[in-house]
């Protein structure tokens, strides 16, 4: 590894001398001191230079080390920054290593660690090397086989990757088990699991007719919580069998649930562990947005079994191969069973929007940023310094639209062939993008060198849409301009390939029949057109009144459109575009306007006013008895703030917050009893179902509640709080308490407490009411403000700071989601954001390091906010033993 600081390049790849064909593992475990012995077939790679044996190692004590079984000769193992080297002549040795490790003290949650009493590892990126020496870098790919010991009664289950051959007694009320994985993988797909477990367990068959096992391990209290991750898992296996031919290549396939985890969760071959969070759903625990995430969570992991496992990246820089693709097929995956479990063609058209709405959601309020600030970077980045931090919104969301865009141009079957073809060439072996869009074009002799530019360029590209209609000639011409800003380090951009999808509506509101000069008849009603120059115009006949355009439909491309719509045209197409995605578009866009304009009257001490066009077109989503709840629960929700404080220049979170809960108000005053009639008929009848069509009428039914509450009549108060008391089903429960936090202050304090005593033993529970009163908004002044709620909760005995699932929900809502709160004007917020980033650090960099990347976008802010946020930006820099995480983003953010 090289010196703190230092980047590593792209460039710099180059193959190790050595590699290793099997690996043999022994561990003892024990809580202070595990001893892990390690037997390495080392190998010379002919492709590689000469060189020496390169190991990596991380907070290790070396016992003992022999080659081909004897001791080294002096000099021969050297060693250096980042492990060891140890010089041979032989083709081929054998190495013994035997490492000390502690994981009862690991709270980096990197390597092998305790939780709740148990061992569990999580090995990527660069976690193998913290267990033991091993050139731990993805193009190495060995066979693992591997041997357990432990105390039996505390750890009564052994687990790791692959197929089990023995399990034994040992003397001292110890006992063994050993693992064999019969394919070739990464160090960064081994795990090991030791701990006190029970499994739900199904038998299935594969699409050849083959029965495997699948399990989903648990703490035995949470049992009762794991069928619908099961069902996921199945739901899974059968998509990847239909949609892309893929089937499991186990007999065994293992999830286990851990509740100290620094991420979502992890697909170690065959052995999935998981956070707690995404395997964990019962109705009285679980809202549908929990087993929604659950379902694509277990998807996600699955689906890296073939984009990921089977083939996987030749070195880091290269993550979206597996990510960008890996969410792309989660993604789709989500839309298909949304579509499924709809009634008709048309509600699953509209229910694929529902998922794309999500994703772009995401995308915009979580990517966008991303790519306007310090840390932007292409999907796949050049140089690092600490690749933990490069799992972002750019590698995985936005790599996964690149994926899409693919998608697009070669049309399904195309697309499915390239993948066959990318499986046929590098099964088994570690790749780079290049590999993956060279099979995708070679497959469809598509050309898609300049497509290429998607993996290297940083920064949203803008792509500005104008139209011009000719009565005489009864034409149409759309010129789409494109134009990337510079980032750090890519100051001149070249124009991308860009698929824009566009459709044009016809004064009655129904889409027009598109005919591009030249052809000879017209044909379907949406187009993709390729946009690869700078501008280009493209000129559509035969059309008899001036249409307003639908650009970008499905959000066919990750770029901004930049597009003039006066507020008539952006209520027309509310009402009318057939694009689901451009008509929920045009809502928050006509939103945005609104808001921002808000927000402006309020930094002046203007009045704010709602314009009539916005409430009527709000109004007519509102009590439309045609459209899917689901999908108008979307259009009436407002953008996030994130992606609000993104549009606004400069960006200021105290008018925008203003203006936000101004609009909220008046919607809901102006709309009560719309409001009400609606959330009156929507409700659900029977026993909790995890189902799309309920989830959809609950979306909506608790949104109607929060405009309720937000007006703040009685009626709507005594609604919330009937629901809360009655509720058969989590959704329904926190649906109230959101509503009643927004409520004046005996009410919202009752009700915190009521939820916190009802489940104060559950720690999943307990995290959305973190999550709910660090976010809180003040609806009224007699609200506590949220720096000293946090403060206050932080002593909960519920809470603590090595586990990461409380922190994101308390410290990370504070610092990523209540910017009004989080920005207040004496400092205090960031102050508070530099002591817990400097304490988090000393004992889990990775999880400091995303509460430090809350304000790496400080310079969006007025002068006066970015004055305040240096000052504590530089009191973490200046801060003693900074890990290199937390030290690369304060330092890009300083730049
Ligand atoms: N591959 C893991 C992420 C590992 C993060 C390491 N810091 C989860 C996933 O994307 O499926
Ligand atoms: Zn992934």
């Amino acid at each position: 590894m090289p010196p703190h600081g230092t980047p590593v390049l792209r460039s710099a790849y180059q193959p190790l001398a050595y590699t290793v064909s099997t690996v043999d593992l022994d561990f003892s475990l024990d809580p202070q001191a595990t001893l892990v012995t390690s037997r390495l077939q080392c190998v010379r790679n002919e492709d590689a230079p000469a060189g020496p044996i390169v190991l990596f190692g991380d907070a290790l004590e070396l016992v003992s080390l022999t080659i081909d079984g004897a001791a080294p000769a002096a000099g021969q193992v050297r060693e250096t920054e980042s492990g060891l080297e140890i010089d041979v002549s032989a083709d081929e040795v054998m190495l013994e290593i035997v490492t000390r490790i502690n994981p009862s003290a690991n709270l980096t949650l990197s390597g092998l660690y305790q939780s709740r009493g148990g061992y569990y590892t999580q090995c990527e990126a660069e976690g193998f090397r913290r267990i033991t020496y091993f050139p731990d870098r993805p193009d190495v790919m060995a066979r693992f086989t591997v041997r357990l010991e432990a105390d039996a009664a505390t750890c009564p289950v052994l687990l790791s990757n692959g197929n089990l051959l023995e399990t034994g007694e040992l003397p001292g009320g110890r006992h063994f088990a050993r693992w064999e994985d019969p394919f070739l993988k990464p160090s960064y797909l081994f795990a090991l699991v030791a701990a006190d477990l029970k499994a739900l367990e199904r038998r299935v068959d594969t699409m050849s007719g083959r029965e495997v096992l699948l399990q989903v391990w648990v703490e035995a209290r949470d049992l009762d919580r794991t069928g619908h991750a099961m069902d996921s898992l199945v739901h899974s296996m059968r998509w990847d069998e239909e949609v892309f031919g893929l089937e499991l290549d186990l007999d065994r396939f293992m999830i286990v649930a851990v509740s100290d985890f620094n991420m979502g969760a992890m697909e170690n071959k065959g052995l999935n562990i998981f956070n707690t969070k995404y395997v964990l759903a019962n109705p009285e625990t679980g809202t549908d947005l929990d087993f929604e995430n659950v379902e694509s969570v277990v998807a996600h992991e699955y689906f890296h079994n073939w984009t990921g496992n089977r083939v996987t990246c030749r070195d880091w820089f290269q993550l979206t191969l597996k990510e960008g693709l890996t969410v792309f097929r989660d993604q789709q995956f989500t839309a298909d069973m949304l579509a499924r479990a709809s009634d008709s063609p048309a509600a699953a058209e509209s229910a694929r929007a529902v998922t794309r709405i999500a994703n772009v959601r995401g995308l915009r309020s979580g990517q966008f940023p991303e790519d306007a600030g310090p840390m932007a970077h292409p999907i796949r980045p050049d140089s690092y310094q600490e690749i933990n931090n490069f799992y972002t919104a750019t590698v995985y969301q936005k790599g996964a639209e690149v994926i899409r865009m693919l998608l697009t141009l070669l049309g399904r079957e195309g697309f499915r062939n390239g993948m066959d073809l990318y499986f046929s060439y590098h099964d088994g072996q570690a790749v780079t993008c290049d590999d993956f869009v060279g099979c995708m074009a070679e497959a469809n002799g598509a050309d898609l060198d300049q497509f290429m530019r998607w993996y290297s360029q940083a920064g949203t590209p803008h792509l500005k849409a104008e139209g011009v209609y000719d009565a005489a000639s009864r034409s149409y011409t759309l010129t789409l301009s494109q134009h990337t800003p510079p980032t750090a380090g890519q100051p001149e951009k070249l124009p991308l390939h860009i698929p824009v999808a566009v459709g044009l509506i016809g004064p009655d509101g129904a889409d027009l029949p598109l005919q591009l000069e030249g052809e000879v008849r017209p044909s379907d009603t949406t187009r993709v057109l390729n946009l690869k120059e700078a501008s280009r115009s493209w000129c559509f006949t035969g059309i008899d009144a001036e249409p307003v355009p639908s650009i970008l439909r499905g959000f066919s491309a990750p770029v901004i459109l930049d597009i003039t719509e006066d507020n008539a045209r952006l209520a027309f197409r509310m009402a009318h575009d057939a694009d689901p995605f451009n008509r929920w578009d045009a809502s928050q866009r006509f939103m945005e306007r609104v808001v921002l304009a808000m927000a402006s009257d309020a930094a002046a001490g203007r009045p704010m006013e709602v314009p009539q066009a916005f409430g009527h077109a709000f109004r007519a989503l509102l009590v439309s008895e045609t459209l899917d709840p689901a999908f108008v629960a979307e259009t009436l929700a407002l953008p996030s703030e994130t992606y609000l404080l993104e549009r606004m220049q400069p960006a200021d979170p105290a008018p925008l917050r203003a203006g936000l809960i101004h609009l909220t108000r008046e919607l809901g005053q102006a709309m009560q009893a719309d409001f009400l009639a609606r959330y009156l008929d929507l409700e659900v009848e029977g026993d909790y179902r995890y189902h799309p069509l309920d989830a959809g009428k609950r979306a909506l039914r608790n949104l109607c509640l929060r405009y309720l509450a937000a007006w703040g009549g009685p009626t709507a108060i005594d609604l919330a709080g009937k629901q809360f008391e009655h509720a058969g089903n989590m959704t329904e429960r926190y649906g109230a308490l959101v509503a009643l936090v927004q409520s004046d202050a005996s009410r919202r304090i009752d009700a915190l407490a009521a939820f916190h005593e009802r489940y104060k033993d559950d720690a999943l529970v307990l995290d959305k009411w973190f999550q709910l009163q660090a976010g809180a908004w003040r609806w009224s002044d007699s609200a506590p403000a949220s720096l000293d709620q946090v403060r206050g909760l932080m002593a909960n005995p519920a809470f603590s700071l090595s586990n990461p699932n409380k922190v994101y929900s308390l410290l990370g809502t504070y610092f990523k989601a209540n910017a009004a709160e989080f920005h207040r004007p004496d400092g205090a917020g960031y102050a508070f954001w530099a002591e817990q980033v400097v304490a988090l650090d000393k004992s889990n960099p990775q999880v400091a390091s995303r509460m430090a990347r809350a304000l790496e976008g400080w310079r969006k802010f007025t002068p006066e906010i970015q004055a305040r946020i240096r000052l504590a930006l530089e009191k973490v820099a200046a801060a003693q033993d900074l890990s290199p995480d937390v030290t690369e983003i304060i330092g890009k953010a300083l730049a």
